[in-house]
């Protein structure tokens, strides 16, 4: 990304009629970027083998997650994405791989799944916003493919991107963020085995709604670090721009690790809303990295978790 957004549009607080009234609209490029030209047939019905790092906690009804989601570029409301995200051509698709790797490249989607055995994790999962639910991704250890392309030395952290496509997406032809939407992790994050590359939930390729055909989910970091439908994936050297972070500097790290003990500078981050569960059910209480502090609180040694948060 070569621009740098600033603004006080912050994720929970807007509304589509603040954006239109306060916020300059950007046109996109017109030309969208292509997702690429390898043809193939879109996934069939996944087989999946079940994980031991799956929570046992209730998973959400896909009818839940479904239509209750963030992707700004189908628009603003929780609504929006299950409403327009049909628009959106994923099939084919492809991912630009590069960087400090050996082996760049474009790859079909068929590609990155062919010989993969597509696990089945049912995983907590926190927006920044302190809603959360359980989700029966499946998926493959990122670690697969960048094993596959093979990561250099000098790479310390792994930049994504969104597909961006004005044409299908009605909210990239609006200046709510800027586009395309990247996300990064530091290579140790990134290798690490419950950071997966999800491709479908309950069994069925990904809805779109929820990051079709292939997206990030990192499940003891705040939700938008899981950054959907990737059409580039970059090993670098440097820690790289992420959408959030360069729109909120303040409110939005680059690390966005799950902790009931730092709050959000404008709500509380010790509790959190369960979807699905009424009304007038109680929050419950924020686990510290999401629950999974056994498996990764070791990366984050001896820094100070409010620095970086
Ligand atoms: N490209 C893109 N990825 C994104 C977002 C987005 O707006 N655009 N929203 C993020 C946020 S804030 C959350 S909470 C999760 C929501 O994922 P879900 O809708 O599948 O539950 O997607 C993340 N990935
Ligand atoms: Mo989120």
């Amino acid at each position: 990304m070569s621009q740098v957004y600033r603004s006080d549009l912050k994720e929970s607080d807007v509304t589509p009629k603040e954006v239109y009234l306060n916020r300059r609209q950007i046109m996109t490029a017109a030309g969208a970027l292509a997702a690429g030209s390898i043809a193939g047939p879109a996934l069939a019905k996944l087989a999946t083998v079940a994980s031991p790092y799956s929570t046992d906690a209730k998973p959400n009804t896909l009818q839940e997650i479904t239509n209750y989601n963030n992707f700004y570029e189908f628009g603003l409301s929780k609504t929006d994405p299950a409403d327009n995200a049909h628009t959106l051509t994923t099939d084919p698709w492809s991912v630009e791989i590069g960087g400090l790797v050996d082996k760049p490249g474009t790859y079909g989607l068929e590609d990155i799944v062919k010989g993969v055995t597509l696990e089945n994790r049912i995983y907590r999962f926190r927006c920044v916003e302190a809603w959360s639910m359980v989700i029966p991704w499946d998926g493959f250890p990122l670690k697969t493919l960048l094993d596959r392309v093979g990561v250099q030395p000098s790479a310390k952290f792994v930049a994504f991107q969104t597909v961006l496509r004005p044409s299908e997406m009605p909210g990239q032809r609006t200046g709510i963020l800027p586009w395309p939407y990247v996300e990064g992790l530091r290579m140790d994050e990134a290798m690490h085995p419950l950071t997966i590359l999800a491709t479908g939930i309950y069994g069925e390729p990904m809805p779109k709604q929820d990051g079709a055909p292939i997206r990030l989910v990192v499940p003891w970091k705040y939700g938008f670090k899981s950054i959907k439908s990737i059409v580039k994936i970059t090993a670098v050297a440097e820690e790289p721009p992420t959408t959030w972070s360069q729109m909120a500097p303040n409110e939005y790290g680059f690390y966005a690790n799950v902790n009931p003990q730092v709050d959000h500078p404008r709500w509380s981050q010790k509790s959190e809303r369960r979807i699905g569960g009424g009304l007038f059910a109680a929050r419950q209480p924020t686990l510290m990295f999401n629950g999974y502090e056994k498996e990764v609180a070791g990366l984050y040694k001896g820094m100070d978790l409010r620095k970086f948060f």
